[in-house]
């Protein structure tokens, strides 16, 4: 089966077609007891050039590994549904090798239990690892051990990576303004976690650290919200990305430049140090 994607970006990529391994997956208790053939195939999109020009296998990685660590997930576990067996390949393989920006599995079942005949049949799934910034913020107790304490949580989370932090810094409250000052900063990192499940993780954190919901924008052990999350615009009941208020908020925009000044705002079409600007030139107007 051809393997095109309609990638805006197309970009230099590792292409295996057509393994053919043994396995036990299927929704049927016998396909799950007896097995059965299956077809894989990967495209592993990675920034190429230094590999071609170096001729150096450290700028790229290993067909033969990544495919025999696919073949061991697919081999050592059970699952019902193609559709699982592929999420848990491109999971493994965003997590294993940093480099692999994205990645298309197909996984095909040649001798599937149904009454016709077809050429294919199979599961074909893109994964992405994104990059997400958070806002990071404490006024109440020891500020400094809460917001590093957070940093550490978020570093040991198996499905984060990449964490880069940027300085902690005093700021005065805004909004509800009778309250001590906050210890701000900005957080970047990479996942392979959706925007609402990265959001769990926070409110789980927040609740870890004694975090009660008296007073809107009111005193916080810990606040952690979700800044920017690749250049998607999310607007569910529970989730408001990019942020409303980041675009008024020395306290993000000040810490987010210092890590990210290219970080990009998909509504306002403008980078991170062209908002602190804009706020800069405001805050001088008023
Ligand atoms: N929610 C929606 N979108 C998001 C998002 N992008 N990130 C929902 C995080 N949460 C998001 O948040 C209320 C609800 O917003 C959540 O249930 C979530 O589903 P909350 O944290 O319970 O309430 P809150 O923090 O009191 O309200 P809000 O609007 O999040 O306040 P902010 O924006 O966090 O502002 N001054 C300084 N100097 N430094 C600060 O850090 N922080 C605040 C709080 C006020 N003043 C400050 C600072
Ligand atoms: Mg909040």
């Amino acid at each position: 089966m051809e393997m095109i994607t309609d990638q805006t970006n197309p970009k230099d990529c590792i292409v295996i077609q057509g393994v053919v391994f043994f396995a036990n997956h299927g929704v049927f208790a016998q396909e799950r007891d007896l097995g059965q053939k299956f077809i894989l195939s990967m495209k592993l999109y990675l920034d190429l050039s230094q590999a071609a020009q170096t001729d150096d296998l450290n700028y790229s990685v290993h067909y033969g590994e990544v495919t025999q660590k696919a073949l061991y997930e697919l081999t050592h576990h059970t699952f019902s549904l193609l559709e699982t067996a592929a999420s848990h390949v491109c999971d493994v393989i965003l997590l294993t090798y940093p480099q692999v920006d994205a990645l298309e599995v197909l996984i095909e079942k040649p001798g599937a239990p149904v009454s016709f005949s077809y050429e294919h049949l199979g599961v074909r799934l893109f994964r992405k690892r994104h990059r997400a910034y958070l806002s990071i913020g404490s006024n109440i107790g020891d500020k400094k051990a809460h917001l590093d304490d957070a940093v550490q949580q978020l570093k040991r989370c198996e499905k984060i990576t990449n964490v880069c932090v940027s300085d902690y810094l005093v700021t005065k409250p805004v909004g509800y303004e009778q309250q001590d000052d906050f210890l701000n900063a900005i957080i970047q990192l990479d996942t392979i976690l959706s925007a609402e499940k990265l959001l769990d993780i926070l409110q789980e954190l927040e609740a870890k650290h004694g975090r009660t919901r008296q007073i809107h924008w009111g005193p916080r052990t810990l606040d952690l919200d979700l800044i920017l999350y690749d250049e998607q615009i999310i607007h569910t009941p529970r989730l408001i990305v990019p942020h409303p208020q980041m675009h008024v908020r020395g306290f993000v925009l000040e810490p987010l430049c210092q890590i990210a000044p290219y970080a990009y705002h998909p509504i306002f079409k403008q980078t991170a140090s062209q908002l602190l600007q804009n706020l800069e030139k405001q805050n001088q107007k008023d």
